[in-house]
């Protein structure tokens, strides 16, 4: 990519500029090149236009979360939970000078399913969903993969930079408002300050007038842009670093995403992880988790070359939804929520 300056680009650190974040139309990008030329690359890429039939796109703003969840207590961060309306207000009367609180752990299956409906058809470009897999153990099935909320108002963040656990991709969808996304690439990794004990999150804690005297590395780090609009996804490949910023009041979704591009990746974490706990256990999931591997990226390529074969045999979409076309809204399926036709 050039090293152009973004023109609408606030000085970054260092004061050097952003890099524009690779943009695409959903209509220029069919789901397989979005999985040779971006996915399969870890190469990140905002596509616009990525949903365009969400009920959320017309429903959703942080005044109708008030009025229909009121007192409700949801998970804000890792610590805070308060009820929906108190911090809608936050999110309203939050400016640069009040920062009010940023949304970043309210898990929509689990937490909010009245609201799945909203984001149904699912985002084509959200899948696999081996996170969803019946096959997967327990402790990372995440039902609808991962799916969450995510809202904040002006002055508000995402609290820190840093690269999903778990080598997951994520795709970041913005329904309402718009939303600064700053990624920086994962060789980048010994310019942002990794928290030794949290290897995965910066401990630059300003990005927008980051302190270079306690962070000078920063000023030789590359940073790619781009402000997200409603119907926009952002792909964040596995290892890259990132962050974001409420322009307006905002919200979006953010699902992770797991295939064979980032799973070796995934098991290589996970099972040290468990090798904390005893070797032969990290020995056993290594095993487990690698074989599933296997069996998903057969599943994906019979879905993907073999339709037919794939929807006789039916239990290869019960294992693991390789595309929209597979997926019969599981989402839906697995809460029985009736889905409005209408
Ligand atoms: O707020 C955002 O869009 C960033 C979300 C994110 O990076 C995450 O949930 O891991």
């Amino acid at each position: 990519m050039s090293s152009v300056c973004h023109v609408d680009a606030p000085k970054a650190a260092g004061g050097s500029c952003s890099q524009p974040l690779e943009t695409v139309r959903a209509a220029d990008l069919p789901y397989r090149r979005f999985l040779d030329d971006y996915v399969r690359l870890n190469r990140p890429v905002v596509v616009t236009g990525a949903v365009t039939d969400w009920p959320a796109l017309r429903k959703w703003t942080p005044a109708y979360f008030k009025e229909r969840f009121g007192s409700k207590p949801v998970a804000v961060s890792y610590q805070d939970t308060m009820p929906f309306d108190q911090f809608v207000d936050g999110v309203m009367a939050s400016d640069d000078t009040h920062p009010g609180p940023y949304m970043f752990r309210l898990f929509l299956h689990e937490n909010l399913p009245e609201a799945l409906p909203d984001v149904i058809p699912q985002n084509v470009y959200a899948f696999p969903r081996r996170y969803a897999s019946p096959l997967m153990r327990a402790q990372w099935r995440r039902p609808d993969g991962y799916l969450k909320l995510l809202i904040g108002g002006v002055g508000s963040k995402f609290p820190v930079l840093h690269f999903d656990g778990e080598n997951a991709h994520a795709a970041i969808t913005e329904v309402y408002g718009d939303k600064e996304f700053v990624m920086f690439p994962p060789e980048d990794g010994p310019l942002l300050y990794a928290n030794p004990k949290l290897p995965n999150r910066s401990l630059i804690d300003n990005l927008n007038e980051p302190d270079l005297q306690r962070f000078p590395l920063l000023a030789k780090a590359t940073r790619y842009r781009a402000v997200l609009r409603p119907g926009d996804m952002v792909f964040v490949p596995s290892r890259w670093w990132h962050t974001a910023r409420p322009l307006t009041p905002s919200v979006s979704v953010c699902m992770n995403i797991l295939d064979g591009s980032n799973w070796a990746g995934f098991v290589n974490e996970t099972c040290a992880d468990a090798l904390k706990q005893s070797a032969l256990k990290a020995h056993l999931y290594r095993v487990y988790l690698t074989s599933l591997g296997g069996v998903l990226t057969a599943v994906e390529w019979l879905q993907e070359h073999l339709p037919r074969v794939a929807r006789t045999l039916v239990v290869p979409v019960w294992i693991g939804p390789a595309s929209a076309a597979f997926a019969h809204e599981p989402s839906a399926r697995q809460l029985k929520i009736t889905v409005p036709t209408s």
